[in-house]
């Protein structure tokens, strides 16, 4: 396959990038946070969208490669932003893949070391399914994380396979809400309810609880009713270029 190839191809001829996406604390109303994005752009077929090569990746076995390079290259961008003074959480997707590698955790502490970066600034997003398969060694491969600093987010949160007991048993930070229930929320109870159990459980545990796919103001004032403590979306900013999110933190004004 023509895509199969040209993706053996990308890591070395540098088609990869990041887009960061900005969250904002719904309290002080400024943006404490980003979620870094693969971008791939080929030269004629220009930029591929995630959903189309992310998977392939994983079936070609190259997602632990160009993940180690995304991991590098969000703590490198981490550790410039701190340089300048910026005060950023960055967020990072591990695919599952990734994080059934038994060097993960070398391999993560090896960004940290050669970027400079600071763990504490560093979240690491994992998918509750994948978190799953093995709750054993989930459990400690992340207290082992967070030993060393590094923050830990339940990403795309209330979808797949959610065990509300394995999720109270796992040493994490935050809580990322899949834009499922954040889509409809302003007219169908049932998502309601679930961001309202999911926030208490949240605040109970001390952990963040972030809404994911926040695009109007109305969506924005019901997960803040809920209880949510931050919210990632259009509303906020689509993902970008680093130099753009230096200049929205400059502008930025709490919509509504
Ligand atoms: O912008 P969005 O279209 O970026 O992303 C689509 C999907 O691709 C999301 O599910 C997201 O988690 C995934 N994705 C984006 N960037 C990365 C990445 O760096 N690593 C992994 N494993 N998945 C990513
Ligand atoms: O699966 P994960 O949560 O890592 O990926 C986030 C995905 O959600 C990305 O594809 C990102 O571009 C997309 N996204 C972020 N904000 C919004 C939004 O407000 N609306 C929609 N429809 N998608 C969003
Ligand atoms: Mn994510
Ligand atoms: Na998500």
């Amino acid at each position: 396959l023509e895509v199969e190839r040209a993706l053996h191809a990308a890591l070395e001829r540098q088609e990869f990038f990041l887009v960061y996406q900005p969250q904002m604390d719904l309290r002080t109303g400024t943006i404490v946070g980003v979620e870094s994005l693969l971008r791939w752009r080929h030269p004629t077929w220009g930029l591929v969208p995630p959903t189309r090569f992310i998977t392939q990746l994983e079936s070609l076995g190259l997602i632990s490669a160009v993940g180690q390079w995304v991991l590098e290259e969000a703590c490198r961008q981490s550790r410039r932003w701190e340089q300048a003074g910026l005060n950023l959480r960055v967020g990072i997707n591990l695919s599952p893949r990734q994080f059934l590698e038994p060097d993960l955790f070398a391999r993560i502490q090896q960004a940290i070391r050669t970027s400079g970066a600071s763990p504490a600034r560093i979240e690491l997003e994992i998918t509750e399914s994948l978190a799953m398969q093995d709750p054993a060694n989930a459990i400690a491969l992340l207290g082992r994380l967070r030993e060393a600093g590094i923050k830990i987010a339940i990403d795309d949160f209330g979808i797949g396979h959610s065990s509300l007991e394995y999720l109270l048993r796992f040493p994490i930070d935050a809580i990322k809400i899949d834009r499922a229930f954040v889509s409809n929320i302003t007219c169908v109870q049932a998502d309601r309810v679930i961001v309202r159990a999911v926030t208490a459980i949240g605040q109970t545990m001390g952990l963040s609880v972030i809404a994911e796919g926040v695009e109007t103001l109305r969506q924005c004032d019901f997960v803040d009713a809920l209880g949510v403590s931050e919210i990632q979306g259009y509303l906020i900013g689509k993902p970008m270029e680093p130099e753009r999110i230096e200049s929205l933190l400059e502008t930025f004004v709490r919509p509504g």
